[in-house]
């Protein structure tokens, strides 16, 4: 039986388990990165395991969230991971060099490699045929120190694609209209492969933008297969030693086939307050549909492609004066491409703000809306609150769309735009051709914002540097036999991990500080959880379906932690965030019968007896209020099982 690319990659670098649908595999992993929100708890992690490198291929720190730097807070954090990366013998991306995904996927990514990353987004380099998956901050840190990353074997889906896309619809309808197709929930437990004749006709960039936003679908990855496409793009990036050939055998076995046929794909939006909230934006055209501002950027949208279409499309226009558009370019290198080919100058003259090349507004640091605002944003996540204005409508679509609104001030279709654009200063173009945009034969390369290694000798005396913002990590209690509890919150299905720890830009500066953090623990859904966890000292919090789906950060677990949550009761729960709950030492609990969900309320006290054995047989029984049993579940491997029993995975490691 022939092999899909996942299955290849995988049998290259597993090291434990057996690849077999829904085992737990471990797997060796060749390269890693980090960002600064979630870099420093990761390195003060790695820190705290006593080993003097690590040992990965590569491992690099990004600086690009947390840029804003109101206060010391966000310079002692950067303080603190540069100094741990000259330490432990990391690459360093400096603030201003971009967007950890979008500098990874031009300078560092690898066919057939494994990639770890305290990102989400780390999919993007699936665009590459890397097998790269976003993960907690500390299994990141294992994973530096040559530990194995543990993954369930994942379901393998193909997205078949055949046909081309049409002028002004772009990769991102791609992955919006499989986002329609599958949901927020379809990817859970898969990777989601792509193939077909339709493959060839994307270029890498375009490919990392499906790849990804896959993170929104929950699929633990998302990959392309590595063809003469890719060898051009490393070719051109002056990386060409990288290059192997990559694709799925003739014969490759998947569990699901989806097929989306470019040649019929119309441009698509997703309209608040989800991913996969997905429509035809003919469709919602028809709404009449005001727009406030525009932001064109993060880790989806900002390469040299994305950003020469829509200064092709500004070119002679002016922005709506009702808009204001940004522009964050996802590196340095796309924004000095840019600058050199004149696209800056045409985007500029129509008046776009210029932002850092950084994450920005897509983690709310800046930019945020007017109240009730609405923001058309070629990011990938629209939760609510997420801009930094509550009551804020953000809608995802592609940088084609996100221009058509930023000169119509309306969310339009913007194949309409070749026959409207021109109404302002110039003649009528030929827009279609303008836009095509090729991919150089030789990207810019300027690396010395990445600060290199040092051999072993040189470092061995290198201290790491803490400021006054760099706190100490929140311990784990043992779990004793008996679970007596009451429920600090209850909350619904999709619970993200922005709901569980806001991140913003009063926030974020925090990262690092998990008791000044926690204060903010659930603000989104109820102001007064932080406090009532508190006062009631040990805490169980109820969820819904897909509970922590969206961002890798730990935090989403350690605050919790601190905040005394000892257990979680879902009805399912998303990957990274379990992974983190167990590394925490929480443990993460399902409902054996979904409907029990209505049984439990707030403030109900919920015993367990009987936790040791549970952990072995996973089967848990609850009693609420003394009265009413429900029957719960914890399918544990052996690993998360000693995990947990050890108090979470630092103790793990340590007593190792
Ligand atoms: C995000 O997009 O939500 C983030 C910020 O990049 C997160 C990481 C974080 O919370 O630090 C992610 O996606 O993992
Ligand atoms: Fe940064 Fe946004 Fe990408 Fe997260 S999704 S890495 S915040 S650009």
């Amino acid at each position: 039986m022939g092999l899909t690319i996942t299955e290849k990659i995988l049998k290259e670098h597993i090291v434990e388990g057996e690849m077999k649908s829904g085992n737990e595999i471990g797997i060796k992993i060749d390269q890693t990165l980090t960002q600064d929100a979630t870099g420093t708890m990761a390195y003060l992690e790695f820190e705290s395991m006593g080993l003097d490198s690590v040992k990965t291929e590569l491992s690099v720190a990004y600086i690009d969230h947390n840029t804003l730097q109101s206060g010391f807070m966000n310079a002692d954090d950067h303080q603190f991971i540069q100094s741990a990366a000259a330490k432990f013998g990391l690459y360093f991306s400096k603030p201003g060099n971009g967007i950890c995904h979008q500098v990874h996927l031009e300078r560092f990514s690898a066919p057939g490699k494994t990639l770890i990353g305290s990102d989400s987004h780390t999919p993007t380099a699936g665009g590459i045929g890397m097998l790269a998956m976003g993960a907690g901050g500390l299994d990141v840190a294992v994973a530096m120190g040559g530990g194995p990353y543990y993954i369930t074997m994942p379901k393998i889906y193909k997205v078949n694609l055949t046909g081309k896309l049409s002028p002004f619809v772009s990769a991102k309808d791609v992955i919006l209209e499989v986002l329609r197709i599958m949901t927020v929930k379809g990817g859970v437990g898969a990777v989601i492969e792509y193939g077909g004749s339709g493959v060839k006709t994307l270029s890498v960039p375009e490919r990392a933008t499906i790849t990804n936003m896959g993170a929104e679908l929950g699929a633990t990855t998302s990959i392309f297969p590595s063809d003469e496409i890719t060898k051009d793009f490393l070719t051109a990036q002056n990386r060409q030693e990288s290059y192997r050939e990559l694709s799925a055998d003739e014969d490759a076995v998947y569990n699901k086939v989806i097929d989306v046929d470019l040649n019929l794909l119309e441009p698509m939006i997703a309209c608040p307050h989800s991913p996969d909230n997905v429509v035809k934006v003919s469709e919602l055209e028809k709404k009449n549909i005001d727009v406030d501002q525009v932001c064109i950027g993060s880790c989806t949208n900002s390469s040299i492609f994305d950003l020469l279409k829509v200064a092709a499309i500004l070119k002679g226009e002016r922005v709506s004066d009702n808009v204001s558009l940004s522009i964050s370019p996802g590196s340095r290198q796309v924004l000095s491409m840019l600058s050199d080919d004149g696209g800056f100058t045409d985007i500029l003259g129509a008046g776009a703000r210029f932002l850092e090349c950084a994450c920005g507004p897509c983690i709310g640091m800046g930019f945020s809306p007017k109240s009730g605002g609405v923001s058309v944003r070629t990011f990938n996540r629209n939760f609510e609150g997420r801009s930094g204005t509550k009551d804020a409508k953000v809608y995802l679509a592609s940088p084609e769309t996100a221009a058509a609104a930023a000169i119509f001030g309306k969310i339009v279709d913007p194949r309409k735009l070749p026959e409207n654009l021109g109404s302002q200063n110039t003649d009528k173009r030929d827009l279609a051709s303008e836009m095509s945009v090729e991919i150089p034969n030789e990207f810019t390369q300027d690396d010395h914002m990445i600060i290199k290694p040092l051999p072993l000798e040189e470092r061995k005396n290198l201290e790491t540097i803490k400021g006054p913002n760099i706190k100490g990590l929140p311990e784990a209690k043992l779990l004793g036999n008996t679970l007596k509890s009451k429920v600090a919150l209850k909350v619904g299905d999709n619970i993200t991990t922005d709901h569980i720890m806001p991140a913003g830009s009063k926030i974020l500066p925090y990262r690092s500080n998990i008791p000044h953090l926690s204060q903010y623990c659930f603000e989104v859904c109820d102001t007064e959880f932080a406090e009532r966890a508190k006062s009631l000292g040990d805490g169980i919090i109820v969820g819904g379906a897909n509970y922590g789906q969206g961002s890798s950060r730990e935090h989403a677990a350690l605050v919790p932690l601190y905040l005394g949550i000892r257990a979680v009761i879902t009805k399912s729960f998303a990957r990274i965030h379990r992974a983190n709950l167990i590394n925490a030492g929480i443990l993460p609990l399902e409902f054996v019968d979904e409907k029990d969900y209505e049984k439990v309320n707030m403030l109900d006290e919920i015993e367990i007896s009987n936790v040791q054995e549970s952990l072995e047989s996973g089967c848990f029984v609850g009693l609420i209020n003394g009265r009413d049993k429900i029957k719960l579940k914890c399918i544990l491997s052996g690993r998360e099982r000693s995990i947990i029993q050890a108090g979470g995975l630092l103790k793990f490691v340590g007593s190792k």
